[in-house]
């Protein structure tokens, strides 16, 4: 591939100083580069030793602000000096980049880089290690991790991927068959997600069977909605990349409503701010269906024909009515996990199986045939469905779906929501009314703010079935989800590198979420690829208390030395996406294109490719014959076997010559979902009775508070203040700390409104203790109108060192709903859900 990338004039410069003393490769290099002044130097200076021409390439970069921005990068005597948007899409509005992006120039040459493999001499947490070698820690690695697993298991070894190192290649659990967990499981292949953001966002996909509560279209078909709510979903400053389209809609006329606590900098620009209550989103979109009731505002037609308001249910049991009994081995609805299997049973790609849930084409749902005054098959052709009633059969009572939900809402007036949210009666009927009548629209829901209590569950229920009375759903400027940024359920998925069956991974019997919380005895060991234990664990004393009992190694993969690196007992230094040690890195999809990784520089330091890394491991596992040779081969690979007619025939010289881009085969944009009205679902309809929560009676939605964070939970007397964890504006989640350009003006302090201010005789700039009974924290204090009072807003992924003392997670809630457990990839950490106290520190 020595023509992958472009080589442009001719830079007279020095030496390059990294250059040099990554040849000398020794160890001493971790003393010698504390200086980001010796890194940041000037490229002038110096007599040059040696030219090296200047040097273009492209690469991509982060995904979890859904920016998924693809960089054209310069690099002058072997260091990257200039980032700019790869200007080689046609459509302009995807040549983006942002601060985060432009200061990487300085981020990739941090002095909180990882330079040289750790070897932990103090205790657990102390920061106390030496430097060692490659073959020293993969020595370490190999005798622990064999050590444990012929003690305990294959199993007792878990994988866990953060969301931004989507070690794409997923090597490391295959090789070791160990448990595999992921941010997004099934974007890393594992089951066993840890579903950091997806309370309802998850829930709300048992409607049409697809994953991850990305929008039913592509974010940018905002700009073909008429309306527009958006519910906590902070685009201006979480998916900031990505934003353009809902200017051009509000140019265009989108009535864009923010409903949201706080004063954010969305609602700021947005047509309308709607103040509402923490954690009660899910009343007002209960109301607002009642509103779509009581006033007829419903598509009947779109009902009938393409979801489960018609399908009978048995009455004293709550179960859906089927041709013949149901099938005990099979489950009901999409439970845990499945919904992968249930996209793949219907694409006809696995047989239904024991578990999986039982489909309509096996065994039918029934509807009530009007002209035969009987039910029938759902999938009957000549039947004439009717929508309401109460039948009886054989001395059963028979209800539509459509009738108890009726019911069910009896009690969800806009006067009650207006009790519950603090939104007037009269603006909640508007809000209805608009959103039924001036379609088409989009409901956006955030994953920051109301997804993260413990009654999201509900508020996604209530969403879609909003969007299924409405018949929002399967064509421009309608849809549901969370429109922060560019990623999509239709990506096109890769093919994977073919391996033995001895590379298995082990079946997820330790559920991420609860390591923690039940000092989980089965896992022995943690490899923990990026830092998620610095983000993952709300009440983050367990955590220390788990690693410290019962976490026998822990092994830290990590590009930056972040806060959770303390208690590894070996950390490996990754090197970031603009480094590597071949022309070719890596291939991912975002914005409508393939995006590849090619090198800008070499790895700093001794820093490795994951890549590298996960072919080391190999080699001490005797695996290395059946591993990719190169990150090329791999990628390459993922292309050609990919079965998809979207990435048919593309070649990696085709994303070469073309800047390191290349469109999707047949993409329209935006791209528009469920056109045909085929949902992934048991009954291939839009579902909005959910079978798998009649235990918790949810079959369909019923307004319940969260755990915490509603305002009359008594508790609050001793801890009134509501702590929503914000996404800090110009980082992402627990990066670019490392970033000084950034932390020039990003300070992750508390905001809390005057009132608050004043009764605690607060003023900003004071250091203040944030407490409840897990634990405290402390940091500075901010006044800050924008925040409804009786609440406080901290960035969330804030390190331990630019708090004053203590970690955020000390005090949030661990709490899992139970109703959440019988949803794709289980219950949401709800780190929004805590309540704490405020006083002025030592005080
Ligand atoms: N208190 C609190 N905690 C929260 C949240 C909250 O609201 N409040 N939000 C949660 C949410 S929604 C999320 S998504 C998570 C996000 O938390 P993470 O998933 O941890 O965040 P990311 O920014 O995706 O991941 C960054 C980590 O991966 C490392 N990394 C980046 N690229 C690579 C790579 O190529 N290789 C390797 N080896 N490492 C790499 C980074 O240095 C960093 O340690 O945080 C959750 N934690
Ligand atoms: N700059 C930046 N961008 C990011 C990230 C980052 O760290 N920094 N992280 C990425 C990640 S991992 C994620 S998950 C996404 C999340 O992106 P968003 O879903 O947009 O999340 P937030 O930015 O936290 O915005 C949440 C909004 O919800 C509001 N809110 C809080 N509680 C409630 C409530 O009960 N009801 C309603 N209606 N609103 C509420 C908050 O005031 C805030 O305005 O952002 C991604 N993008
Ligand atoms: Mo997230």
């Amino acid at each position: 591939m020595s023509d992958s990338t472009k080589t442009e004039g001719k830079g007279l410069t020095r030496r390059a100083f990294l250059g040099s003393a990554a040849a000398a490769g020794s160890l001493a290099l971790a003393g010698c580069m504390s200086s980001k002044d010796e890194w940041l130097a000037s490229t002038e200076g110096e007599e040059p030793e040696e030219l090296q021409p200047e040097h273009v390439g492209y690469t991509f970069h982060q995904f979890m602000c859904g920016g998924g921005c693809s960089l054209k990068c310069t690099a002058r005597d072997g260091r990257l000096c200039l980032i700019e948007p790869n200007d080689a899409f046609e459509d302009k509005t995807l040549s983006t980049v942002c601060a985060r992006g432009i200061s990487e120039i300085q981020h990739v040459y941090s002095t909180e880089r990882l330079q040289t493999p750790l070897k932990r001499v103090g205790e657990r947490g102390s920061g106390e290690f030496v430097a060692i070698s490659w073959d020293e820690a993969f020595d370490i690695i190999e005798e622990k991790i064999k050590g444990i697993q012929e003690k305990y298991g294959k199993q007792a070894v878990m994988t866990m991927t953060t969301g931004e190192c989507k070690s794409q290649y997923n090597l490391i659990s295959k090789i070791l068959g160990c448990q595999t967990a992921g941010h997004m499981g099934n974007d890393t292949g594992a089951a066993n997600s840890y579903d950091v953001s997806h309370g309802c966002t998850f829930f709300l996909d048992t409607y049409c069977g697809i994953g991850h509560g990305f929008p039913t279209n592509e974010y940018n078909d905002v700009v073909n909605a008429k309306t527009l709510i958006g519910l906590g979903s902070n685009v201006f400053e979480s998916a900031v990349c990505a934003s353009i389209p809902f200017f051009e809609a509000m140019e265009k006329g989108t009535d864009f409503i923010v409903v949201d606590p706080h004063f954010s900098t969305t609602a700021g620009k947005a047509s309308e701010w709607v103040r509402i209550n923490p954690a009660t989103d899910g009343a007002l979109l209960l109301a607002m269906t009642t509103e779509v009731l009581d006033n007829g505002w419903y598509d009947e037609e779109f009902m009938l024909a393409h979801t489960s308001f018609p399908f009978l249910v048995e009455v004293e049991t709550g179960n859906l009515a089927r041709e013949h009994e149901f099938n005990p081995a099979r489950s009901r609805g999409i439970p845990a996990g499945m919904l992968i299997f249930q996209s793949m049973i219907n694409m006809g790609i696995l047989e239904p199986m024991d578990g999986a849930p039982e489909q309509g084409s096996e065994n039918a749902y029934l509807v009530w045939d009007e002209a035969a005054q009987a039910p029938v098959s759902y999938l009957s052709a000549d039947a004439k469905p009717v929508l309401e009633g109460e039948f009886e059969v054989d001395g059963k009572k028979y209800a539509t779906v459509f009738t108890l939900l009726k019911k069910r809402q009896a009690g969800y007036t806009a006067e009650w929501a207006e009790g519950v949210t603090g939104i007037a009666a009269a603006k909640i009927k508007e809000l209805a009314d608009k959103y039924a009548n001036n379609g088409p629209s989009i409901l956006s829901i955030g994953w920051g703010g109301p997804d993260k209590y413990n009654n999201a569950d509900v508020l996604g229920h209530a969403g879609a079935i909003l969007v299924g009375l409405t018949g929002n759903i399967g064509k421009p400027g309608a849809g549901i989800g969370n429109y922060s940024g560019t990623m999509s359920s239709w990506r096109p998925v890769f093919g994977s590198w073919p391996l033995p069956e001895e590379c298995a991974t082990s079946p997820d019997t330790s559920n991420l979420i609860d390591l923690s919380q039940t000092n989980n005895d089965e896992i022995k060991a943690y490899i923990a690829l990026g830092d998620s234990l610095q983000q993952y664990f709300p009440d983050r004393h367990t955590l220390e208390k788990w690693l410290t009992e019962k976490v026998e190694f822990l092994l830290y993969v990590d590009i930056y030395h972040m806060s959770g690196a303390d208690w590894a007992d070996v950390v490996l230094p990754a090197c970031t996406k603009f480094e590597c040690d071949e022309e070719i890195g890596g291939i991912v999809s975002s914005k409508n294109h393939l995006q590849i990784r090619q090198k800008i520089i070499d790895p700093l330091f001794e820093s490795k490719t994951d890549f590298w890394i996960e072919r080391e491991l190999g080699k001490r596992f005797g695996l290395e014959d059946v591993l990719p040779k190169t990150a090329e081969e791999l990628v390459r690979c993922m292309l050609d076997t990919a079965a998809t007619p979207r990435v048919a025939g593309i070649t990696l010289e085709d994303i070469v010559a073309n800047q390191g881009i290349y469109r999707l085969n047949e993409a329209p944009s935006p791209r528009i979902g469920f056109e045909d009205q085929v949902y992934f679902t048991p009954s291939g309809r839009y579902e909005v009775y959910y079978e798998q929560k009649l235990d918790f009676d949810q079959a369909l939605p019923q307004y319940a508070t969260p755990n915490e964070a509603y305002l009359d939970n008594p508790d609050r007397e001793r801890f009134p203040i509501i702590l929503y964890n914000s996404r800090p504006s110009d980082r992402l989640d627990g990066q670019f700390f490392s970033a000084s350009w950034i932390n020039e003006h990003e300070m992750s302090v508390l905001d809390l409104n005057g009132v608050d201010m004043r009764s605690r005789g607060l003023q900003s700039g004071d250091v203040v203790e944030v407490f409840n009974d897990r634990g405290s924290f402390q940091c500075i204090v901010n006044e800050n109108e924008a925040i409804m009072p009786g609440c406080g807003r901290i960035p969330q992924g804030v390190w331990s060192k630019y708090l004053e003392d203590g970690e955020l997670n000390y005090v949030t809630n661990p709490y899992t709903e139970p109703r959440m457990r019988c949803q794709g990839d289980g219950p949401v950490l709800a780190y929004n859900d805590t309540i704490v106290e405020i006083k002025k520190a030592g005080e």
